[in-house]
């Protein structure tokens, strides 16, 4: 197909309430959405670089930039007949995954709907439904967080994440640990503690956490692996993977058990796969991390974790646990067993309400050959 021309929209969707982590807070998504229409077809994409460089280096503006001024040039006009000649004409770009998975998100839509497949069919999906947690945000005390937890449990979500930080660590984990004994609980530390916090992970072990969510730096590895072998809970890495490569060295180093797969963090579905398929052959399981995501990015990560090796519950929460109002219809639901349905239309296999849309774009560029 002849990439003729392309859109970028910059949104703001205020969140319900303020996203609280280790790294800072978020109000609102303020992700690019990638628009790609050829022959009467239209494919979405959500580039998930935030406002701030503090989960990853990449934010909404180097990405619309790198978008922009060097991925787009190099796509438009061309007759792209797969999704990875799309990658191989982007492999020039060294990095910004976010903007590169963005545009290759929107390709593997249009390449869905061009076929009539769903795009978890196009992925190797197996699943019609998936199971999904929430990530609950640091708040303000230990009892405001057993409450809002609380709240999510009697919604339906049957895995819980906290975040933590140091300080405001242990004591959380104990805290829902003590109200609900016996449900899935995990913590996510987003890179806050190094290996002198030794004596908080080991007391963090005894909670019979799910896993412990990259506790240490963002670019480590080698710490981890001496960190995995004073630990029973199993370390998951989110931050630390950007490739096929990291989770190769870090399942070998024995730097974790676990792998979070976001596909923005890793450069798209190509490489998520990838991915899904050498943690697959090491009999690692795998869970879809979230970005706080429109409908758009959340059709994308539903999609992905219909994939076999998706063994744990990701971060996938229903529309309504982000937004007043969502850009998709239908909108994402969580079903009465802690589980969201993989959208079976072509594609995306949701549609996108263009009226809505319009009124949370806050910048908007046309490219075209
Ligand atoms: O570390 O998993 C994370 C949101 C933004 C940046 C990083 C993370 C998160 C979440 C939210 O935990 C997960 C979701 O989309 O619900
Ligand atoms: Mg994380």
């Amino acid at each position: 197909m002849k990439i003729e021309s392309i859109e970028l929209r910059r949104i703001n969707m205020p969140y319900l309430a303020p996203f609280q982590t280790s790294f800072g807070v978020e109000s609102a998504n303020t992700h690019i959405l990638i628009c790609i229409q050829v022959d009467g077809l239209v494919g979405w994409g959500e580039c998930v670089a935030g406002a701030d460089p503090f989960y990853s280096a990449e934010t909404t503006q180097t990405a619309w930039h790198v978008l922009r001024d060097f991925l787009i040039p190099s796509l438009i006009g061309k007759n792209i007949s797969s999704v990875d000649e799309s990658i191989a004409i982007g492999e020039r770009v060294r990095g910004h995954n976010m903007a590169k998975a963005g545009l290759e998100f929107a390709l593997w839509d249009l390449f869905a709907k061009q076929r009539g497949v769903s795009l978890a069919q196009m992925l190797g999906g197996m699943r019609e439904k998936v199971a999904v947690g929430v990530s609950v945000g640091l708040q303000a005390t230990p009892a405001d967080l057993v409450k809002r937890v609380a709240g999510y449990l009697s919604e339906g979500y049957s895995r819980i994440k906290i975040k933590i930080e140091p300080g405001r660590d242990v004591e959380l984990a104990a805290a829902v640990r003590k109200e609900f004994p016996h449900i899935l609980l995990q913590v996510d530390a987003n890179s806050a503690f190094s290996l002198d916090d030794i004596a908080t992970m080991r007391q963090l072990d005894q909670y019979n956490l799910l896993l412990i969510e990259q506790p240490l730096a963002c670019d480590d590895i080698f710490d981890h692996s001496k960190l995995q072998r004073e630990l029973k809970t199993p370390i998951c890495l989110d931050e630390s993977i950007h490739t096929l490569s990291d989770a190769n060295v870090a399942l070998e180093l024995g730097a974790c058990r676990i792998i979070n797969i976001k596909p923005g963090r890793v450069g798209g579905f190509t490489e998520s796969k990838k991915i899904h398929d050498a943690t697959q052959a090491r009999h690692a399981p795998v869970w879809c991390g979230g970005m706080l995501e429109s409908g758009i990015g959340r059709a994308g990560n539903v999609a992905l974790a219909s994939l076999p090796n998706f063994t744990l519950p990701g971060d996938i929460s229903a529309s309504d646990r982000y937004f007043h109002e969502d850009i998709v219809d239908p909108s994402f639901e969580l079903n009465s067993d802690g589980t969201i349905n993989v959208p079976t239309a072509p594609g995306i296999g949701v549609a996108v309400r263009m009226d809505r849309l319009e009124k949370v774009t806050t910048r908007r560029e046309e490219f075209r050959a």
